[in-house]
C-alpha cells in the first residue's frame, strides 16, 4: 500500500532522565535503520515529554504522551490535557489503550472525547483497540473490535489527525502474538469498518499492531496486509530492539 508505515513506542510508565540517552541512539539511527522507508515516534511518561522532544531535537523522530484529559484546563488533580502535552513540543498522544480502559475505567466514549482533545491541542490521537482473551475464545473479536471502532473513533478522523492501534489485550507484554492469519483478519475488519465509518478518509488511516512485537516477529507482522506499522512497548525500550524492528522496512 501507499501508506508510510509508523513505528511507535510506548514506554508505559517506565523511563528516567537517564534513558533519554537510549532515546538519542534511536533518533540518530532510525532512518539508516528503516532505509528511510517509515516514520518514527516513542510515547513517554508525562515527566519526560519535554526533556523526550530536547533530546530528539533535529531530528525526524516524533515524541507523544500516553494518554490526556478531555479538558484545556481547570480542576483535575494529576491529570494532563492535550494542549499541555502539545506545549512541550509533543504531536501524539495514545488514548484508550487497553491498561487505561482496564485499570481507569475508560469507555469507548470517554476515548472518543480524548482523541478530540488530542485533534483540539493538534495532536494525532493513536486510538486503541482490542478483545481480551475471555472474547476471543467466545468467538467476540470482531463484533468488540466493531463496537469499540464505533465507539471511540469519531466522525471526523482522518489520517493527519488518527492512528488506530489494533492490541489484542492478551498478547500485550504477554510474549504471545496472534497468527498472521488472526492480525489478517482483524485488520482487514479494522478498515472496512474504518471506511464505512468515515468514507474515503478511512481508506488512509494508519492501522498498527500492538502486543508483543519485537525483533524475531516483526518482519512477519508488519508484513501483513492492512498493517501499517507497529505500537511497541517493551521493545522500545532498548535502541537496539527499536532500530531492530525498525529493520524489517
Ligand atoms: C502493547 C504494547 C505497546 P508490549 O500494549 O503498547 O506493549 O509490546 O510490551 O506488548
Amino acid at each position: 500500500s501507499s501508506i508510510r508505515p509508523l513505528v511507535a513506542g510506548n514506554w508505559k510508565m517506565n523511563g528516567l532522565a537517564a534513558h533519554l540517552s537510549e532515546l538519542q541512539t534511536m533518533a540518530t539511527g532510525f532512518e539508516d535503520a528503516s532505509g528511510g522507508a517509515a516514520e518514527a515516534l516513542i510515547c513517554v511518561p508525562a515527566t519526560l515529554i519535554d526533556r523526550a522532544v530536547k533530546s530528539v531535537a533535529g531530528s525526524d523522530f516524533a515524541i507523544g504522551a500516553e494518554d490526556c484529559h478531555v479538558e484545556e484546563k481547570g480542576a483535575h488533580t494529576g491529570d494532563i490535557s492535550a494542549e499541555m502535552i502539545a506545549d512541550c513540543g509533543a504531536s501524539y498522544v495514545i488514548v484508550g489503550h487497553s491498561e487505561r480502559r482496564t485499570n481507569h475505567g475508560e469507555d469507548d466514549a470517554t476515548v472518543a472525547q480524548k482523541a478530540k482533545a488530542g485533534w483540539r491541542a493538534g495532536l494525532t490521537a493513536i486510538i486503541c483497540v482490542g478483545e481480551t482473551e475471555a472474547q476471543r475464545k467466545a468467538g467476540e473479536t470482531l463484533d468488540i473490535l466493531e463496537r469499540q471502532i464505533a465507539g471511540s473513533v469519531p466522525a471526523e478522523a482522518n489520517a493527519e489527525n488518527t492512528v488506530v492501534a489494533y492490541e489484542p489485550v492478551w498478547a500485550i507484554g504477554t510474549g504471545l502474538t496472534p497468527t498472521v492469519e488472526d492480525v489478517a483478519e482483524a485488520h482487514t475488519h479494522i478498515r472496512s469498518r474504518l471506511v464505512e465509518a468515515l468514507g474515503e478518509a478511512g481508506q488512509s488511516v494508519r492501522i498498527l499492531y500492538g502486543g508483543s512485537v519485537k525483533p524475531a516477529n516483526a518482519a512477519e507482522l508488519m508484513a501483513v496486509q492492512n498493517v501499517n506499522g507497529a505500537l511497541i512497548g517493551g521493545a522500545s525500550l532498548k535502541a537496539d530492539d527499536f532500530l531492530g524492528i525498525a529493520a524489517v522496512y
